[in-house]
């Protein structure tokens, strides 16, 4: 494609296919849309974000990721479709318009490149990132337990070869470092929500523990309206909940982490399904996946803007 008009958001692409996408969107919408380059990836790939920013300083943001387990492929996907979505609405749909003359969004799309990659290349199900670690020869770490929140607890692993192997401390992954320093130095981010499948389930603070979040009355409210949203485009039924009581005990989850570094909406999202295709979704359930998910999406952006704190 040489526009992203000519994108084919209905099929799964290659990291360097995303990579050109972002580049021909920023291209296009010079004045809403940049690239920020927060990190290098452990092998040395750029870890890109896009910035969708209507002018002002530092304005209120919304900090969305994709992609951050590899085999996770409707997620990044999906992110790419509302890439295209915000640019395409923005002065024409009302809502997201207004959304973006407030706030700012930030959207990671392939977090964990080289999982990415290495789903294309080797293996379908890869999860973790590609860290070589000392004294094994199992590879990865699970960039989901590798936060500073609850590091170490139970819901992860010590173990290399574990599929939610932890690393060996805090923030060891520089997928996860560089949003960490992004976050700290941008300041102002007011929602966190990553995206990842499957289950259909929206998951909110806390994984380590069973203990409710202060805000868990807001946050469960919230989530009953963006489920309720989601679901009236094409009936898919979703849950949620806190991430312990609703999926499973995890500890060191980014959710966990940015909800403690003050952004109070911070979600997991689980995209389709349910366990039928799991994290082999057939392409032809991208677009109304990425099109009922961004109903979610823009519902819990509109509380955001509407409820400043
Ligand atoms: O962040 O709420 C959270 C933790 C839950 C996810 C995790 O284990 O990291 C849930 C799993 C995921 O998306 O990675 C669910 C999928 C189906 C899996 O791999 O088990
Ligand atoms: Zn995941």
């Amino acid at each position: 494609p040489r526009t992203t008009d000519d994108y084919d958001y209905s099929n799964y692409h290659t990291l360097s296919e995303i990579n050109s996408f972002m580049d021909m969107l920023v291209q296009e919408n010079p004045k809403l849309v940049s690239k920020i380059v927060i990190g290098q990836s452990y092998e040395g790939r750029p870890l890109n974000v896009l910035k969708f920013s209507t002018g002002g300083t530092k304005r209120p943001g919304i900090w969305i990721d994709t992609g951050i387990h590899a085999r996770e492929w409707i997620t990044p996907a999906s992110g790419s479709w509302f890439a295209k979505k915000i640019v395409t609405d923005y002065g024409h749909d009302p809502a997201l318009t207004a959304i973006l003359d407030k706030l700012d969004i930030f959207l990671e799309l392939v977090t964990n490149p080289d999982g990415y990659e290495y789903t294309h290349s080797s293996n379908r199900m890869w999860r973790k990132t590609r860290r070589i670690n000392i004294g094994t020869s199992c590879i990865g770490v699970d960039p989901n337990r590798n936060w500073g929140t609850a590091f170490g607890g139970a819901g992860s692993s010590s173990n290399p070869c574990s599929e939610t192997y932890r690393g060996t401390s805090a923030y060891s992954e520089p997928e996860v470092r560089s949003i960490v320093d992004f976050t700290k130095s941008h300041g102002n981010l007011k929602a966190f929500l990553t995206i990842h499948s499957y289950s259909q389930m929206m998951l909110y603070p806390y994984g380590d523990t069973g203990a409710p979040c202060v805000d868990e009355a807001e946050l469960d409210e919230l989530a009953f309206k963006a489920a309720t949203a989601l679901e009236g485009l094409y009936g898919t039924k979703y849950t949620y909940g806190s991430t312990f009581d609703t999926i499973y005990q995890a500890s060191g989850v980014t959710t966990d982490w940015a909800y403690d570094q003050g952004i109070k909406y911070s979600y997991t999202f689980e995209l389709r399904d349910t366990g039928r295709y799991g994290f082999v979704l057939p392409a032809d359930q991208i677009i109304p996946t990425a099109q009922e998910t961004w109903l979610a999406l823009m519902v819990m952006m509109e509380h955001t803007k509407n409820n400043p704190y």
